[in-house]
């Protein structure tokens, strides 16, 4: 098998998160501490709101890894909700309806479309799965895909860009009960050349990027590179002319505007993405918005929430980016064994 997959499982308060990555190659070694590091990096930064605080992530892996090794098979991961203590009334998985209903759906959340097409009539039902929290489970999965990436010398990181304007946004936004959004960066080096296809549209690398970027909760935009910027220049600004090193025999190039991806395909220079996020639609000075049960005009429901979660959405995007390179690295280098997949790697490289 070579495919990389996963999927992922639990509500916001519910007691447990859950996911299963099936199609990391056995022998990557998993380091618990840098699993759990991302997890911390995930719930900091500037704005974040009282959950973060009742919560301290941490990763328990159930299957698939043995003596601290991957053996080919399913990676189960869980991370407990320590506020689930407070909520198992409101959340139980049987028994009788307990708490109020959400019924002034938030604008800009997925409580009014969620209540319509899952026939609802409380949003908590759709509000437990969309929340952000579920991207706790994205992160650990990212840091076993970073584990694997790791061995085969690619490392990923992130960046909020203009940070210390938004923290004053932040604060602005806070002290009127608003929120803000923001723009993050993601940076993956030493890719090689070729993960992707210029074959299929489905198989294009930067359409692998945009999907799993735009799957991130309240992102509304990714660029490659110059990205939007490119509506206002020249080809001859554009494209990253191509030299020769006589020495070093390589192939290189004085530019990266391309952002690391040229017909689909990875060309060997570092991937630069960026996305950028919606301010949170739980505001604590509510928009106007319909009572489902009255129909009334009403303010929109609050909810604990954060002003700002750029940051943690920069260590999601790491995470998710993490998945598709591994997953790419695995459909271009094949899957069952890390020391096959370097063997391979090597051999590769030196034809370039
Ligand atoms: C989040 C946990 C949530 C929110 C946030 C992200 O916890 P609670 O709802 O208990 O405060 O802080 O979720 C949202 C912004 C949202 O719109 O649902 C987390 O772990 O990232």
């Amino acid at each position: 098998m070579s495919d990389l997959r996963f999927m992922t499982a639990g509500e916001s308060h519910g007691s447990t998160l859950t996911a299963i990555l099936e199609g990391i190659p056995a022998g990557v070694k998993i380091n618990l501490d840098s699993i759990n590091n991302d997890l911390f990096r995930r719930q900091q930064g500037y704005g974040r709101g009282g959950r973060m605080k009742i919560e301290s992530d941490k990763v328990e892996i159930v299957s698939g890894v043995r003596f601290g090794e991957t053996i080919g098979s399913p990676i189960t991961l869980l991370v407990k909700n320590r506020d689930w203590e407070n909520w198992q009334k409101k959340m139980s998985v049987f028994g009788e309806p307990f708490g109020d209903k959400v019924t002034a759906v938030r604008p800009g959340h997925a409580d009014l479309v969620g209540v319509i097409k899952y026939d609802r009539n409380d949003a908590r039902d759709i509000l437990e799965r969309s929340s952000a929290r579920e991207t706790t489970m994205r992160v650990a999965i990212g840091g076993i895909c970073k584990e694997f990436l790791r061995a085969c010398n690619i490392e990923i990181s992130s960046r909020v860009e203009n940070y210390e304007k938004l923290k004053k946004k932040i604060d602005e936004a806070k002290s009127k009960g608003d929120t803000v959004g923001g723009i993050f960066e993601v940076t993956i080096k030493g890719v090689p050349i070729g993960l992707g296809s210029h074959i299929q549209w489905d198989q294009k690398l930067d359409a692998k990027i945009a999907m799993a970027m735009m799957s991130i909760q309240a992102i509304k935009g990714v660029e490659i590179g110059a990205g939007f910027k490119c509506a206002d220049l020249f080809g001859s600004q554009v494209h990253d002319e191509i030299f020769y090193n006589d020495s070093t025999k390589k192939i290189y190039r004085k530019t990266n505007r391309a952002g690391g991806i040229e017909g689909g395909m990875s060309n060997g220079e570092d991937i630069i993405v960026r996305a950028v996020m919606k301010p949170i639609p739980t505001l604590m000075t509510p928009l106007k918005t319909i009572d489902l049960a009255t129909k009334q005009q009403v303010s929109a429901s609050k909810e604990r929430s954060d002003t700002c979660a750029v940051e943690a959405a920069a260590v999601v995007g790491e995470a998710m980016m993490a998945f598709v390179i591994a997953q790419a690295m695995i459909n271009k280098f094949g899957g069952d064994s890390l020391n096959d997949i370097l063997e391979f790697l090597k051999v590769y490289n030196s034809r370039q």
